[in-house]
């Protein structure tokens, strides 16, 4: 069993070149600004403020490695379409995300976060459609599932299901202890 409490934060990389030691294999989480991917790694590590959340969008500006258990990274990731950030911004931000996830051989595991309360935005499908023409192993979070109903959250999963079937649909609330302990589990599975 993984030990999630057993986390250090390691380093910010500003410069993809200048990735920690050890290498380990990896795991990421990414998603729109503000969809809670820093909180949820929160969640998990059950720390409030190791890793740095706003309710103001673009908080997270760099790629945060922590170390887990001294086994394998979760790497926090800063979020794409930012709108109030100027368009030289959002790019760098974009071509940083991708150049991270692309020729990447320690990273296992892709965690796409999209709120489970809204539709699926261009800009989302856009960030499936380029996993999916890279071909990388990716799965989807549902994220704060506190904020809709239980009828309306089945909907939502079965309505991905069908969408894109190969895709694993894991919902998530950092408000919810279930959801929290079957994400650990999810990721115990992949065997790092
Ligand atoms: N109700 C509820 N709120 C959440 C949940 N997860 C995150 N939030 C809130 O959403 C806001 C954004 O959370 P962050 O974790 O900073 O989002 P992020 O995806 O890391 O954002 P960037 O770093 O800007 O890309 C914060 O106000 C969180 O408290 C959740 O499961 N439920
Ligand atoms: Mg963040």
């Amino acid at each position: 069993m993984i030990n999630f409490h057993n986390v250090q934060f390691i380093k910010s990389l500003i410069n993809l070149e200048h990735r920690p030691q050890p290498e380990l294999m990896e795991i990421c989480f990414i998603g729109r600004s503000n969809v809670g991917k820093s909180s949820l790694l929160n969640a998990l590590f059950g720390t409030r403020k190791l890793v740095k959340v706003s309710s103001t969008p673009g908080k997270t500006q760099l790629v945060n490695y922590f170390m887990v258990d001294n086994r394998f990274y979760c790497v926090d990731l800063p979020g794409y379409g930012f709108a109030r950030l100027p368009k030289k911004e959002q790019v760098k931000w974009q071509k940083m995300i991708e150049g991270y996830l692309l020729g990447n051989d320690c990273l296992k595991k892709i965690y796409l976060l999209l709120d489970a309360r809204h539709e699926l935005q261009t800009i989302d499908r856009q960030m499936i459609e380029w996993l999916n023409h890279y071909g990388l192993d990716y799965s989807i979070i549902l994220s704060k599932c506190d904020k809709i109903s239980k009828n309306a959250l089945n909907k939502t999963i079965n309505d991905f299901k069908k969408n894109i079937p190969s895709v694993e649909i894991l919902p998530f609330s950092i408000r919810n202890n279930e959801m929290i302990v079957g994400l650990k589990k999810e990721i115990a599975r992949l065997g790092m």
